[in-house]
């Protein structure tokens, strides 16, 4: 068995993933190959011109999918369901896990959690998942900004394409990620207000 490796790096002005993967090539059936995601916060004291948590922006644990088809997590301008709601206002996503559970044309999915308090990813801080994928799959996952009301990291709209034809992607696809506002709660302006999570 051949053993490829690569590696996808997405780098943000907050967040970023680094995916890489094996392949099994002896067979002429599509085969499964495997990324790593890694999600780094690359926010530093001082990002948000705010006193509150010295202006750093932390990221809060995940959820992220491998899946066919349309984006499982969300629709850009629609409403987000509860389990979107959850993870853009407290960072909390096991109810967002648990219902891409349920879907079918769904293969892989699951939650990250970084080592900080309630599971965040603080500046520095890096996660990473592992996901088996075969050619025509995509990736999503959503993070909360959290010093927010409710917005949160994702790729946009129908998430990244893991293969371009039948070659897995690698490297850094920070550009691919998008700050969405759930429509679920006011804003403050980032790092001010009564109601964001770190108040
Ligand atoms: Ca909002
Ligand atoms: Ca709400």
């Amino acid at each position: 068995m051949r053993h490829m490796v690569w590696s996808i790096l997405v780098v943000g002005i907050f967040g970023f993933i680094a995916v890489g993967c094996s392949e099994d090539s002896t067979t002429q059936d599509p085969t499964p190959t495997e990324f790593t995601v890694t999600i780094t916060n690359v926010s530093q004291k001082g990002t948000l011109d705010v006193t509150r948590a010295d202006g750093i922006v932390p990221l809060s644990g995940g959820a992220y999918a491998v899946y066919t088809g349309n984006n499982p997590m969300f629709t850009v301008g629609g409403m987000a369901d509860a389990g979107m709601e959850l993870i853009a206002e407290d960072g909390a996503a096991q109810t967002t896990v648990d219902n891409l559970a349920t879907i079918e044309r769904v293969s892989e999915s699951g939650s990250f959690v970084g080592e900080a308090n309630g599971g965040a990813i603080l500046p520095s801080a890096m996660v990473s998942f592992k996901v088996i994928a075969f050619p025509g799959d995509r990736l999503q996952f959503a993070t909360m900004f959290v010093q927010s009301n409710d917005w949160f990291y994702a790729f946009e709209g129908n998430g990244i394409d893991l293969f371009n034809g039948d070659t897995p992607i690698s490297g850094d696809v920070t550009s691919s990620l998008r700050l969405y506002d759930a429509g679920t709660e006011e804003d403050t302006a980032p790092g001010t207000g009564p109601d964001q999570k770190p108040a």
